[in-house]
């Protein structure tokens, strides 16, 4: 009986999904234990997904955001090709290929307490205001 069950915990995919549910289950304790009222929580964000904006030469995106997997939804809303690097302790952890204008792109990090720098690594963007720092939290 018992190794019935356990045969049944070996399929990879059923771990992931164990997994996962795991990681919802443990998020959701985080959130209720860090507290304060849900309505203050940004709807975005407690979903592991943050939307960011592009054009020349911003970053529209939050600067606060929650340790954890989350996935960045890039729209370059300018004419120009933009890219978005996240970076820590002045380190690239993660980036976007070159997008186009009008062009979309998606980015999945894991983010840890801290603080972040995102920024547009094309040509002189960043020092032209494409540059955002996140506290991570
Ligand atoms: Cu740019």
């Amino acid at each position: 009986m018992s190794a019935d069950f356990g045969k049944s915990l070996r399929p990879p995919l059923l771990r992931r999904r164990l997994g996962s549910l795991l990681l919802a289950v443990s998020l959701g304790v985080l959130v209720a234990l860090v507290g304060g009222p849900a309505a203050a929580v940004d709807d975005e964000t407690l979903a592991g997904q943050v939307s960011v904006t592009e054009a020349e030469f911003s970053i529209a995106m939050p600067r606060t955001l929650t340790a954890g997997s989350t996935t960045f939804a890039v729209r370059n809303a300018g004419s120009a090709t933009h890219d978005l690097v996240v970076s820590q302790n002045g380190r690239n952890v993660a980036a976007t290929p070159a997008i186009p204008g009008g062009g979309r792109a998606s980015l999945t990090v894991t983010l840890q307490r801290g603080t972040y720098v995102f920024y547009c690594s094309i040509d002189n963007h960043r020092a032209m205001g494409m540059e955002v720092t996140v506290s991570v939290t």
